[in-house]
């Protein structure tokens, strides 16, 4: 089948909650994917910062194949023996006390609720079914419908009420409002060290030390989501290093099922982590014998290959080469590591279009960002390659 009956078969019988470029995948390896015709792109979105280690990479394929040859599932019901060796791998990486395990990034941030809201009964000693959660606006942690409750984009609500309560919003980046939104009943500010979705989001400098220490001040949990900054994508394995904090929760996904499978957690202290108890959550694939083999195998990858170094080295590069083009197009970049936007003047869906037809693929975030984050393991050479084909398309 060719590009159109392809699409044309996802049409008629998918729902249509998406609207792609028009370019159907066959294959992909490393930083290179290549569609139904034959035509070899690179791959500049890495599935939303889900593919830092690139396309198949082998080890982390050779960990997939081995444990699924072995034992693929067996429920939390029993143990398994992959289940250790993959939290002491994650543990020793993020230096949190305890990991728990889930699927999906929305999963995660489910799961990142439910804690400190548990926490803040059992600890906190706060009125049952009060504790609340400040969330800032132009967030994106997922499409349950508890997190989109508390978006501010009407699109991902509008419909899908009535939402779950306990959720105050403050603009993004204002400490002055986070100080405000402090209650007897606050138990977390779950925040994004950048806004993905927002537009690549980048916050003051010192954003995240300052919110630490008011939720010092207020016994709150601070809770970063780094499902999309996290495991080397912004030049620093985490997104906080940047301000030298460590959250009380680390909300990971993505990357962390190393490109090719999905893979979730939190990671807190003993302190939170000890509200969980058995039979107050859980996850049939959750921590599953595939996901903790490739999930040990990601952290290893990304740790071994220095791919955190060669974010913040290509990231550096490719950002300062974006703004010396000086296009008449551009009105900001802005981002860190490799995970670059680019502001343009218009729309950003037009020139995506052009790029695809350059053989590089991009997708627009918010209208006016074009997205950069291609997978952790690309050259400099590439990056040129990739730089020679933005510069065409952002000429004047
Ligand atoms: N938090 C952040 C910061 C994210 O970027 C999620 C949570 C949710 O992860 P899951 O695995 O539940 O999708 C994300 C996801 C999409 C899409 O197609 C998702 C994201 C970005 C762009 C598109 O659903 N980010």
């Amino acid at each position: 089948m060719n590009t159109q009956e392809h699409i044309g078969l996802a049409e008629a019988h998918s729902a249509h909650n998406y609207h792609p470029l028009p370019v159907v995948l066959a294959k992909g390896e490393g930083i290179w994917v290549w569609d139904v015709e034959g035509k070899k792109y690179l791959d500049m979105l890495s599935s939303y910062s889900a593919l830092n280690q690139g396309h198949r990479h082998p080890r982390i394929v050779k960990a997939l194949v081995e444990q699924t040859e072995r034992l693929c599932l067996t429920s939390r019901a029993f143990h398994h023996d992959t289940f250790g060796p993959f939290s002491r791998a994650i543990t020793e990486a993020t230096g949190y006390d305890r990991v728990l395990p889930m699927n999906t990034g929305a999963e995660a941030v489910e799961t990142a609720i439910k804690a400190a809201r548990k926490w803040g009964y059992d600890r906190k000693g706060i009125t049952r079914d009060k504790a609340e959660i400040v969330v800032c606006a132009n967030n994106f942690h997922g499409r349950t419908s508890t997190i989109v409750g508390f978006s501010t984009e009407e699109l991902y609500r509008k419909g899908f009420g009535p939402f779950t309560p306990g959720f105050r919003i403050i603009p993004y980046n204002d400490l002055d409002a986070l100080e405000a939104a402090m209650t007897a009943n606050t138990v977390g500010f779950l925040v994004e060290p950048i806004q993905g979705e927002a537009g690549i989001n980048v916050p003051d400098a010192g954003y995240l030390k300052e919110a630490r220490w008011i939720c010092n001040q207020h016994n709150v949990l601070l809770m970063a989501d780094e499902i999309q900054t996290g495991m080397g994508r912004t030049g620093k394995l985490f997104c906080f290093e940047y301000d030298g904090v460590r959250p009380d929760v680390l909300i990971l996904g993505k990357a962390l099922g190393g490109g090719l499978y999905p893979v979730s957690a939190i990671l807190a202290g003993d302190d939170v982590m000890s509200v969980f108890v058995p039979g107050n959550h859980g996850s049939t694939f959750g921590g599953n014998p595939v996901a903790c083999a490739v999930g040990k195998a990601a952290i290893e990858v990304t740790l071994e290959e220095k791919l955190v170094e060669n974010s913040f080295e290509q990231g550096a590069y490719l950002r300062t080469a974006l703004e010396k083009m000086g296009s008449p197009h551009v009105k900001q970049v802005r981002g860190r590591g490799l995970l670059i936007g680019v502001e343009v003047k218009g729309r950003a869906r037009p020139f995506c279009e052009k790029l695809a037809e350059l053989g590089l693929l991009c997708k627009e975030t918010h209208e006016t960002v074009i997205r950069f984050a291609p997978p952790l393991v690309i050259t400099r050479e590439e990056v040129d390659w990739a730089l020679e084909r933005i510069g065409e398309v952002l000429k004047g």
